[in-house]
């Protein structure tokens, strides 16, 4: 009879110890949103069914036989009053795949179930999936969109990729049904595209990110905008842009759809990522616009600058000086649960409501462009203040 390694109840109990930490809201404030004391999912959630052999015989020294690297960019959905994030998983082989993880709160208590998401294998060349979108949609289906990345073979350099958006739906997050890879008729390459969750003019609608090559988004000039009628076999011929990318401004390098958006009354909120290069690299930030009710491509408010950006031990991992977000999730009391990413290493969540969100994106003054125009801007806020606190001694 084979044993299970003594040494798997010791680490289960610790791992078990770990998943129970409540998580609380640290003492940052800036009135918009909270952040917490502990990311909400690490590699340290992992099952260690998924990284260890438990058999003694095969494993005598309970030697890690696939270990997992880091736990990151998630999709979020609320279903039945229950947290769900689609979690970019990557193993120590820098393969990433897809694992569901479940909480009651949102904002701790994640625990994984009990096997990743096994995809169809529809895409023979396909080496590398990530960073998963989910939508509910009018339609009835939750969608996941996500990186489909394959070897570029026209392109002698080893490292050459290519970026297209695949598709999958589900009703469960159990089944999953691959539908064909987007295509975008203008654009050679594509990531961080999201499914919009309505109809817009009777069509499945995309935010996309044309991009002329894997990491330089080259001719694209930001978030793109498109609509197609079949979602099993999705083509876009006519990609519109929404949020810019603007010279000297948080999204200069690039920039890229995030969480789903939130539908409110005065528009749809989105919430996106901005690059901008630095001497040490990229660097990623979260920023917000909000889009036109009828028209969700009409960008109609872009608070200033950064949303979110990396703080501290957030700073550092494996892709340094990055936050990323593809997902939120609102909850029956107008809660959002904004989960971000920091440095492509581990997950975390930030809260706002919903009300906090508008004012922020539609009450935050422009990014000006200019320093001068932007210290007269600050100036402004200053004398208002002045006024006030002379008024009221
Ligand atoms: O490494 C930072 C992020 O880089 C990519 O984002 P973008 O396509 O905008 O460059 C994504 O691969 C993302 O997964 C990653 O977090």
């Amino acid at each position: 009879m084979s044993q299970i390694h003594p040494k798997y109840y010791e680490m289960l109990r610790e791992q078990e110890a770990f998943l129970s930490r409540v998580n609380h809201k640290t003492d940052f404030y800036n009135g918009v949103y909270d952040r917490y004391e502990y990311p909400v999912l690490t590699r340290e959630h992992i099952p260690l069914t998924w990284r260890f052999d438990l058999n003694q015989e095969t494993n005598p020294y309970f030697m890690e036989r696939l270990g997992v690297n880091c736990v990151f960019n998630s999709g979020a959905i609320e279903l039945n009053g229950k947290y769900y994030l689609v979690a970019r998983i990557e193993g120590n082989d820098r393969k990433s795949f897809f694992g569901v993880a479940e909480s009651d709160n949102g904002v701790d208590g994640f625990r994984f179930w009990d096997k990743p998401i096994l995809l169809d294998d529809t895409c023979p060349e396909e080496t590398n999936v990530y960073d998963m979108r989910l939508t509910k949609h009018e339609d009835g289906y939750i969608y996941g969109v996500f990186c489909s990345e394959s070897k570029d073979r026209s392109n002698p350099d080893l490292s050459a990729a290519v970026a297209a958006a695949g598709i999958v739906r589900t009703k469960d997050l159990k089944h999953w049904e691959r539908l064909d890879n987007l295509k975008t008729l203008r654009s050679p390459q594509q990531r961080n595209v999201v499914l919009h969750p309505e109809f817009v003019n009777g069509k499945y609608a995309f935010y996309t990110r044309p991009m002329d090559d894997f990491i330089e988004t080259g001719s694209g000039s930001g978030i793109g905008f498109g609509l197609c009628d079949d979602i099993e076999h999705a083509v876009i011929d006519e990609e519109k842009m929404t949020s810019l990318r603007k010279y000297h401004q948080i999204t200069e390098a690039k920039n890229g759809a995030g969480a789903v958006p939130i539908k409110t009354d005065r528009g749809w909120l989105h919430i996106a990522h901005g690059v901008r290069n630095t001497a040490a690299g990229l660097r990623y930030v979260l920023y917000c616009f909000a889009t036109d009710l009828k028209d969700p491509t009409k960008v109609i408010a872009e608070p200033s600058g950064m949303f979110i950006g990396p703080r501290g031990a957030e700073r550092v991992g494996d892709v340094s000086n990055v936050v990323f977000t593809n997902g939120a999730i609102v909850n029956e009391k107008k809660e959002v649960f904004i989960y971000y990413a920091s440095s492509d290493t581990r997950l975390h969540v930030a809260t706002t409501t919903v009300d906090k969100l508008t004012d922020f994106i539609f009450n935050t003054p422009k990014d000006p462009g200019r320093s001068v125009e932007c210290v007269a801007q600050r100036c402004q806020l200053i004398d208002r203040n002045l006024e006030l606190l002379a008024n009221a001694r």
